[in-house]
Parts: structure tokens; sequence; C-alpha cells
């Protein structure tokens, strides 16, 4: 045998003996397809030859051996084993078929994630996760933004009081955090731009396949802008690095297990909001301006920008109204909030924040809102607040929409829907 010689660390998904050689694939490491072990009889004590031809699926094991400067298995990464230590064995059969010829249930794949992630497809989507988290913090701290990490036991929602879970904390009253909105824009008296990867817990009593009662959360907040437009590019130009780096990186992978990474648009386009309701009147939607756009409208809308060559696009320009207290208003009726919507799925919103401590008072008050439970938030507007703005961007939905995906649930480990707290 000549080759380098190593350790390959994982677990068996299959085996095969043929005569005198046995091979055993084994899934090791961050790869997203197993190596195969070979093991020949002749080269091996009996020893290691029992056990090589005895092993079960799903066991874990340790292979010392030489990795051949020649690769023969089509799968093409291969060891030639000299020693095999079986660490443990399965105590049950498992409930996925981890060869992955046979395809489990969705609810089970999240049942048992941690086997799941024994298969390539899984693997393949948890780390374009993790490399878009990744891409998310080296761009960001490139671009000049702190990386913060705000509370998320907090005395005060930001997001609307319906969507809180409520907690004892003390014998007081506490909430978990809707998301870090107050926290990153009292921040902005402070550092100029921020941005965190946070959890949101709201308690949504939605069962759709783009909601979740627990999701991710890339938060970003930036002084001294001019307009909103600032924060659209950044964000912008952000969705847009994430899809070239995720190409660059796993494009092959993603396609090879059956997920088409999103296309980069040459452009976003802004939609105003009256432009959106006009489209989808004329497509036989009859919304009245000031309506919020519901999944349907969404989803048609996504349709139909789809066919123009846009996959993704802004919608600005939303009536005040609709939008929570913080956002500026641009006239008597708009405001200068966005939301990004891709493939018919709104990905993150945000726009220009009302840094005038009077308008904000005011503001609070129009949204039946006691500024004095606000009084924490809105003292930092007292001392050289600047004008910002800023955006939440929804990791799970921009991640299953990149990737094609119809469920949020694909791309959260664990997911926390209204039925499952467990695992
Ligand atoms: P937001 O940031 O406003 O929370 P979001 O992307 O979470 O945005 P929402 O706009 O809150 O989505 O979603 C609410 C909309 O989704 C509602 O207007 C409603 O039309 C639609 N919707 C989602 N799930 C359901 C459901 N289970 N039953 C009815 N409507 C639903
Ligand atoms: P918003 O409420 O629109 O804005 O939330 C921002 C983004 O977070 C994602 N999101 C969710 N994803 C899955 N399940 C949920 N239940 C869920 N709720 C929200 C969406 C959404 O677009 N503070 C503002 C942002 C800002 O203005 O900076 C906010 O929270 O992708």
């Amino acid at each position: 045998m000549s080759g380098r010689t190593g350790i390959v660390e994982g677990w068996v998904s299959n085996v095969k003996s043929v005569g005198r050689i046995a091979f055993i694939e084994v899934i090791d490491g961050l790869q997203l397809s197993p190596i195969t072990v070979v093991v020949k009889r002749e080269q091996v004590d009996p020893e290691t030859w029992t056990v090589a031809t005895g092993v079960k699926i799903g066991s874990a094991l340790r292979v010392e051996g030489v990795f051949p400067e020649v690769v023969i298995s089509r799968k093409g990464r291969e060891i030639q084993a000299t020693k095999i230590t079986v660490l443990a064995e399965p105590l049950e059969l498992p409930p996925i078929d981890l060869t992955g010829k046979t395809p489990a249930s969705f609810d089970l794949y999240i049942e048992y994630r941690y086997l799941a992630l024994r298969l390539p497809r899984f693997r393949a989507i948890f780390l374009a996760r993790s490399k878009l988290i990744g891409f998310a913090r080296e761009y960001l701290s490139e671009q000049g933004f702190l990386e913060i990490n705000t509370p998320k036991i907090v005395g005060a929602g930001a997001e609307g009081g319906a969507t809180l879970f409520a907690l004892d904390y003390f014998g007081m009253k506490a909430y978990l955090s809707q998301s870090p909105q107050l926290y990153k824009q009292m921040l902005m008296c402070g550092v100029p731009r921020v941005f965190e990867i946070t959890p949101y817990f709201r308690a949504e009593k939605f069962s759709t396949p783009r909601h979740l009662n627990e999701s991710w959360g890339l938060d970003v907040e930036m002084a001294f802008i001019n307009s909103e437009e600032d924060v659209m590019k950044v964000l912008e130009d952000f969705v847009r690095g994430a899809i070239r780096y995720l190409r660059s990186e796993m494009g092959d992978d993603l396609r090879a297990n059956g997920l088409e990474l999103l296309e980069e648009p040459a452009s976003i386009p802004r939609v105003p909001y009256s432009r959106a309701i006009e489209i989808l009147n004329s497509m036989g939607f009859s919304i009245q301006w000031g309506d919020d756009l519901d999944t349907q409208a969404e989803k048609a809308l996504g349709e139909y920008f789809q066919r123009q060559g846009y996959p993704m696009y802004f919608i600005t320009q939303y009536p005040w109204d609709a939008k929570p207290f913080y956002i500026m208003k641009e006239g008597e009726r708009l405001s200068k909030a966005f939301d990004l919507d891709i493939s018919g799925i709104e990905v993150a919103s945000g726009g220009q924040r009302e840094h005038r401590y009077a308008e904000l008072i005011a503001n609070l008050r129009a949204k039946g809102l006691n500024p004095a439970e606000f009084s924490f938030y809105t003292q930092a507007f007292k001392y050289g607040m600047p004008p910002h703005g800023g955006f939440g961007l929804g990791l799970d939905r921009l991640l299953m929409t990149l990737l094609g995906l119809s469920n949020i649930r694909e791309v959260v480990l664990f997911p926390r829907d209204r039925f499952r707290l467990v695992p």
C-alpha cells in the first residue's frame, strides 16, 4: 500500500463485501458524501477482517489506514484500512434508512434530525446555513458594523403585543424578545453601525410553511443615513453577495443534492406599495389602499415579477398605518418602510426610523401605545440621535427561498412551531 497514512472517524452508512474485499461507507467530518473504507483480507489481521465483515450500518467507527494515491471508488474518496475499531453500535434498528435509499417522512427527519444529518441532502442544507451565517458575519464586519448581543428577556415588546411570549421574571412580567429593534436603535446614539444574529420569539398562532415561533434573524441598524435607500443598498449587496458566496463554496454540492440555488439577479427593483396593489388589482385581486398584502397576494406578486425576470424585489412606501411606530412617516399617509420579497415570500423588512424625540412620542401615541412604558428607549433619543435605519431579515426564510425549499422547517434543525416543543 502506498499513500499517506491517516484516520477516518464517522458512521457507517453502507456495507458490502465481495469475496476477499469489504467496502464500508463511512460518513465523516463535514463531508457531504461518504468515504469508502476498503478492507482487503490479505492486508489486515484476522481480527480486523472479522470486524469489517460484521460491522452494522449505523455504527460509529475509527478506521486507521492509508489514503491511496489512486482512488478507485466512484465516490471519489477512499481509505485502505489497516485497523478498524467499532466505538458504538446501534442498540435498535434506526428509524431512518441510513443508506438513504428509502425516504422517510418529513416529520421523522425532524424527530431524528441527528440521524438525518448523516444523509447528504441534510448535510448540504445545514452546511449552507452555517456558511450563510458565516458570510453575514464576515460581510457586515468588513462594512464596519459592530456585532452586538442584546437581551432576549425583555420588559417591553417592539412588534405588537399579540405575539409576545410572557414569563415571570422574579415576580415581574417579562417577555421573550420578538426582535432587537429597541436595543439596536438605542445603540445608534453611541455606535454608528451594528448587527446581531439573533432568535426572534413570536407567539403567532400560525401553522404555515413559513412561520415558526422561534426563528433566526439578521438585524442591522445604521446611523447617518440619507434615506431608507441607503439601508436597502446594504441589504441588496448582502443578499447578492450571499448568493455568490454559496454558489462558489458549494453550488455543485447543492445541485448534486437536488437543491437549486437561486440565480443572482442583475438588480432588485424597488416597487412602491401603490404600484404593487395596482398590479395585483389588474390581476383580479381587490385590494384597497392601506390593506396589508396577504399570503396569496404576496405569492401572486412573486409570480408576476418572476415572469418579468426578477426573483426578488423591494416593496417601498408602505402606508404608515400598516407599519410599526418606530418607522418614519413620509408625508401624511406613507412611510419610509420597505419589505424584501423573494419568490413571493417576505424575507426582510426595514426602513428609516423616526429619530426626532417629539415625533417619536407622537408615533407611539398614534399607535395606541403608552410612551411611559417605552421611556428606557425614548430616553436615548434625547442625546443627539442621528437619522438612522435598518432591517430585520429572516435567516431561515432567506435560506429557504435561496435553496428553493417550500417549508421553513427544512432549514431549521429543531423547529419550534405550535405543535413542536421537543426535540
Ligand atoms: P411580519 O413581519 O408582518 O410578521 P411575516 O412575513 O411574518 O411578516 P405576516 O405578514 O405577519 O408575515 O404574515 C401574516 C400574513 O400571513 C397575514 O396577513 C395572513 O394573510 C397570512 N397568513 C399566514 N399564515 C396564516 C394562517 N395560518 N392563516 C391565515 N393567514 C395566514
Ligand atoms: P418583521 O416583523 O418583519 O420586522 O421581522 C423581520 C423578518 O423576520 C422574519 N420573521 C419570521 N420568520 C419566520 N417565522 C416567523 N414567525 C417570523 N417572524 C418574522 C421574516 C421577516 O421579514 N424589527 C423589524 C425589522 C426592522 O425594521 O429592522 C421586524 O422585526 O423574514
